[in-house]
């Protein structure tokens, strides 16, 4: 039995950065039989994901979704492949059609089989025009690929749920920091490989994004506890909202990440080197003001830089 509606729980897209995090979680929650976990790649090889149930789908094949669905007895999903912001903008076409379509397929199926569905936005859906501290509703402008993608699902879902009553929830993420999988495709992964690289033997990182550039950021946990508690609230507790609540971690630039990281590995050195990233994170706000996640579902965020550091070393070490 999962939550209210008994039945199990699939993962899309699990194989990565938020999936690896995310299935364990749910996994320890629920059961790991209760958790299927799935992803175009055929292949997995992380233990997060092998301790339990696995298949391949590539969310742009309709049939097999509603397959799955009807054969495994899924009642939640949460929908996480897609395209990141870097990768998007250099195959605009597939960002399109496996952010919007493949999204789709996954409301269609939330159509027909009653289920509740969780699909994440970004901070993303905000352009040039968000003011610096992003209001949760303002004009959304966007002058990324996809960045446009988050804005037409999150405008889809709103759509399922008042025509169709699809129980939709989404969230627009920050950048997250994480440990248990590489990342690769965004424009935040600075602020992950940067880690990587600290710690290896070298001790040295050429920095994708300028030194001053201020972004919203959150560790993964905090992420994790805000989609599992987002998930679980009430469904007369979520406003309008509730396909892309903004939620607030911390903002840092690199150059302050660096400092913190220089006060345990003194030997490390950052190099600036913006290349095309850089003008995607000129385009984001600076910070996210969060209060109607607060007001309709409790949400607080818990990791600030000192802690996030402490962890990503200690982790990665
Ligand atoms: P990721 O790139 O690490 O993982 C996406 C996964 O989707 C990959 O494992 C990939 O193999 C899979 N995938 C790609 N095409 C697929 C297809 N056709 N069918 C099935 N699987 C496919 O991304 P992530 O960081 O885990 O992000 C998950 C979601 O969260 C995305 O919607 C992303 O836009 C959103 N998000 C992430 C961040 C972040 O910082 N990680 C921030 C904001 C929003
Ligand atoms: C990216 O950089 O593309 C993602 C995001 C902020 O959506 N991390």
């Amino acid at each position: 039995m999962i939550g209210r509606e008994g039945g199990r729980i699939l993962v899309t897209g699990a194989l990565g950065q938020i999936g690896t995090d995310l299935v364990q979680s749910l996994r320890d929650i629920y059961g790991s039989d209760m958790v299927i976990a799935s992803d175009i790649r055929e292949k997995p090889n992380h233990p997060c994901i092998l301790n339990g149930p696995y298949i391949n789908l590539d969310v742009l094949d309709k049939d097999r979704i509603f397959q799955i669905i009807n054969d495994q007895n899924i009642k939640i999903i949460y929908h996480l492949a897609a395209i990141l912001s870097a990768r998007g903008e250099e195959n605009p076409e597939l960002c399109e059609l496996i952010n919007v379509e493949g999204t789709r397929n996954i409301f269609d199926a939330g159509r027909e089989f009653g289920l509740r569905i969780f699909t994440p936005s970004s901070i993303a859906v905000f352009g040039p025009d968000t003011p610096k501290k992003a209001p949760q509703v303002t004009p959304l402008n966007p002058t990324t690929k996809y960045g446009m993608t988050k804005v037409e699902c999150e405008i889809l879902g709103m759509m399922y749920y008042q025509k169709y009553g699809v129980d939709i929830r989404g969230i627009r993420y920050p950048g997250l920091i994480s440990w248990k999988s590489p990342v690769s495709g965004g424009t935040t992964d600075y602020a992950v490989d940067i880690f990587h690289a600290a710690l290896s033997d070298e001790s040295k990182y050429d920095c994708f994004l300028n030194g001053d550039t201020r972004l919203p950021m959150m560790y993964m946990d905090d992420a994790i506890r805000a989609t599992i508690s987002l998930m679980d609230a009430p469904i007369d507790s979520l406003s309008s909202a509730r396909c892309g609540y903004n939620i607030s971690g911390l903002s840092f630039t690199p150059k302050e990440l660096v400092s913190e990281i220089k006060k345990r590995l003194p030997d490390f050195v950052c190099n600036y080197k913006p290349d095309i990233r850089q003008n995607y994170a000129d385009s984001w706000p600076d910070s996210i003001d969060d209060q109607v996640s607060r007001n309709d579902w409790n949400w607080q965020s818990r990791f600030g830089l000192e802690t996030i550091v402490d962890e990503m070393i200690s982790n990665l070490k």
